[in-house]
């Protein structure tokens, strides 16, 4: 399969890179990284052991592929859909945090896919990602029905080694996985703590009280998703995680723009929206924005 993978963060260079081991991948992404892949092609290491010679793009626009991943920060849809809206693709698959897809949806032809990825992936040099833990991937439909496309891109990523669940009920996926990224990456990024500790300490009350805003939400949005099964999920995830930083913990100490408004932006609106309370999702978002205004990396 052709595919467009469009962000070469440590995520989306993790998944380039394993697909490129089956199928002809181009990867969107900044230099010197994209430069060093030109010239070296793209190393993986950790958990997986890979070089791979992807080809290695800056810019997104007037390309063709069946799929298009999208893999940049939440914060980046907007343009990541501007440029693939001067491309042919036959379908758009997301993988990214936060509920984007509906601004892909608004701004794209081609059928948008909803997916997730549990892989661990940590940035080391240009040229180099590390896999910190090895997942799985989930697509389907946004609809939550069974979808041939979804089907496709399935069998792809596992014909490139990567175990993937083609899934009919992306709807309460995508708020389980909104639940586990509300749930961690702001405690974790406010208390400068690892995945497993921000749960084991006084920040777990705040990330299981988030996780059960998150699943309050999903319900007042038609989607059966309950409170303990919400909270379940974020334990699991930095029981999976725990010695990882989340990305939002990684933003932070780097001194970067996070996806409070992707993550936390996207329960508040919808709790809003829905007539449901958020308090908790609302508070850690004031406090991530505020570090970002003082950090200089957010106008207002
Ligand atoms: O997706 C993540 C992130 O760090 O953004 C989690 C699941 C919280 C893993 O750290």
């Amino acid at each position: 399969m052709e595919v467009l993978v469009y962000g070469a963060g440590a995520l989306g260079s993790l998944i380039g890179g394993l697909l490129a081991r089956a199928h002809d991948v181009a990867l969107v992404g900044r230099d010197p990284h994209m430069r060093r892949i030109r010239a070296d092609g793209l190393r993986i290491d950790g958990e997986v052991d890979a070089h791979v010679r992807p080809q290695a793009l800056t810019d997104g626009t007037h390309r063709a592929a069946e799929l298009a991943l999208v893999t940049t920060k939440a914060y980046d849809t907007d343009a990541a859909a501007r440029a693939l809206a001067t491309g042919e693709y036959e379908a758009v698959c997301s993988l990214q945090n936060g509920l984007t897809e509906e601004r892909l949806v608004a701004a794209l032809d081609p059928t948008v896919l909803a997916g997730t990825a549990s892989y661990g992936a940590r940035f080391g040099e240009p040229g180099r990602v590390t896999c910190t833990g090895v997942g799985e991937v989930v697509v389907g439909a946004l609809s939550g029905s069974p979808d041939p496309l979804a089907s496709r891109v399935g069998a792809a990523f596992d014909e490139a080694g990567i175990e993937t669940t083609v899934a009919a009920d992306m709807p309460r996926r995508r708020y389980e996985k909104l639940a586990v990224n509300a749930g961690i990456n702001g405690p974790s990024a406010l208390a400068r703590l690892s995945n497993g500790a921000t749960l084991d300490g006084p920040g777990g009350e705040v990330a299981r009280e988030a996780a059960r805003e998150v699943a309050r939400v999903a319900r007042a949005d038609g989607v059966d998703l309950g409170a303990d099964e919400a909270v379940a999920a974020v334990e699991r995830v930095a029981a999976d995680t725990a010695a990882n930083r989340s990305s939002m913990h990684e933003d932070v100490a780097a001194g970067r723009r996070t996806e409070v408004d992707g993550i936390y932006g996207a329960v508040t609106e919808r709790a809003e929206r829905l007539g449901a309370s958020a308090p908790t999702c609302r508070t850690i978002a004031s406090l991530v924005r505020a570090w970002e205004l003082g950090e200089g990396v957010r106008e207002s």
